[in-house]
């Protein structure tokens, strides 16, 4: 291994084209992360040169604090031209002048026939560098990036990724909820056609219901399939366990296909709650047009995270138990296109009048057609599938129906009937 870094040195000592600049920035800029957190420094190389770019290679070191930041590996580094990776080498030197970045690892690439990197598609990512937050660190820490050599005029670039290192959260949440909108009971997952046709966006939608989170979320978790694919945003609040309608904290979040509550950030399936002491608090699930949530009781919070899932029919929930029932799963109920808490399919505020406005008054709904496919991200797609559509196959109102005729208490199948949702008001959002 150390034979091939101190090769890919020799060879990076080779002409390379006078004036060429080598430019390399990190994918993310800066990041907040908490202790024990997984933080990937992934570096994208560009270059400003007079001969199409091309060079022999680039030979990078990685500095970073070993204090803050345990170094876990390397993986997707490009392939053209690739060496292995080295081992981690104290930056006795202080290559880059930051006396905190006291390691490096090296990483590098070689072209003898100088044609790296072998492609005009610039700018490149060269791979991830994986590293863990050490547990007790709290503050600024940097990764910098120094060029093994720049012979011949090159000269390199680079900026920066900054990490502001906060405490672990004292709460952390495992949360469990499915959609029944989004809900295919052949697959035993959720829809995740708002992910698959590029309308999730990426950040946090709750603007709207005077919630003022910056939750954003990655084009790498956007891209991901499969079961742990994001569905859609869900909303999951702290309240007071005297009363379980004070909010205490909240936090946007992603549902996965399979129910999971992702940190829209990171992808992991532990929600933590900064800034929020253990203790004991009722824990809320709310969607855009879902029935929210409340868990039957106040749950004991702490650092190692509780579970509360609220798709399986042991799992008490506060009040009356408005839950969609299929087979051996529960389900938020969907149909709450106007998010006050109630499902109305007839007379004043219903949910079914939304739907059928939203679609009448597009402004490319030319005819006014009754039976158009308005496409987008909007509350009045009440399934989930990327289209508000008030007649026809896969409309957004049949559940909703469904939902009303269908409730326990609507002893005369009414229409008018009103499913009330059994998530306690808190404050100005219902
Ligand atoms: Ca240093
Ligand atoms: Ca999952
Ligand atoms: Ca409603
Ligand atoms: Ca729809």
């Amino acid at each position: 291994m150390k034979h091939s870094v101190s090769l890919a040195i020799a060879l990076l000592s080779l002409a390379m084209p006078v004036d060429a600049t080598q430019i390399i920035t990190p994918a993310e800029a800066s990041r907040v992360v908490s202790s024990g957190s997984v933080v990937t420094f992934a570096p994208v190389y560009r270059v400003l040169a007079p001969e199409q770019g091309l060079e022999t290679g680039l030979g990078l070191r990685v500095h970073f604090n070993a204090s803050a930041l345990q170094f876990n590996g390397v993986s997707g580094l490009f392939a053209y031209g690739v060496q292995p990776a080295g081992e981690v080498m104290v930056d006795t030197e202080d290559f880059d002048a930051d006396a905190t970045t006291d390691r490096y690892v090296i990483l590098a690439w070689v072209d003898v026939m100088a044609q790296w990197p072998g492609t005009d598609e610039l700018p490149l990512t060269l791979g991830a560098v994986s590293f863990e937050v050490k547990n007790g660190f709290v503050g600024t820490t940097y990764l910098r990036t120094t060029a093994i050599d720049t012979a011949d005029g090159a000269a390199f670039q680079s900026t920066p990724m900054q990490l502001d290192c906060t405490a672990a959260p004292q709460v952390a949440l495992k949360l469990k909820g499915l959609l029944q909108g989004a809900y295919v009971s052949v697959d035993g997952l959720m829809r995740d056609s708002l992910r698959s046709n590029g309308l999730l966006p990426m950040s946090q939608p709750y603007s709207a219901w005077g919630y003022a989170g910056n939750e954003t979320t990655t084009a790498a978790l956007l891209a991901t399939t499969g079961a742990d694919a994001p569905v859609d945003w869900v909303l999951v609040e702290l309240r007071d366990k005297a009363d379980g309608k004070t909010l205490l904290a909240s936090k946007a979040a992603l549902v996965q296909r399979d129910g999971d509550v992702m940190d829209a950030t990171t992808g992991s399936n532990t929600l933590g709650f900064a800034g929020v002491a253990a203790g004991n608090y009722y824990v809320a699930l709310r969607h855009r047009n879902h029935l929210g949530l409340l868990s039957a009781t106040a749950l004991s919070l702490s650092a190692t995270p509780t579970t509360l899932d609220f798709s399986q029919a042991t799992t008490q929930v506060y009040g009356k138990d408005v839950r969609s029932v299929q087979g051996s799963v529960r389900l938020l109920p969907t149909g709450d296109a106007n998010h006050d808490n109630k499902l109305i399919a007839g007379g004043l505020n219903n949910d079914k009048n939304i739907v059928l406005s939203k679609v009448l008054t597009d402004p490319s709904n030319l005819d006014i057609r009754t039976n158009f496919q308005l496409q987008g991200y909007y509350d009045s797609d009440l399934n989930l599938d990327g289209k508000t559509l008030y007649v026809g196959l896969d409309n957004d109102i049949n559940t909703l129906l469904a939902n009303i005729l269908l409730a326990p208490d609507n002893t005369t199948t009414s229409t008018n009937y009103i499913l009330l949702g059994s998530l306690p008001a808190s404050g100005s959002t219902p």
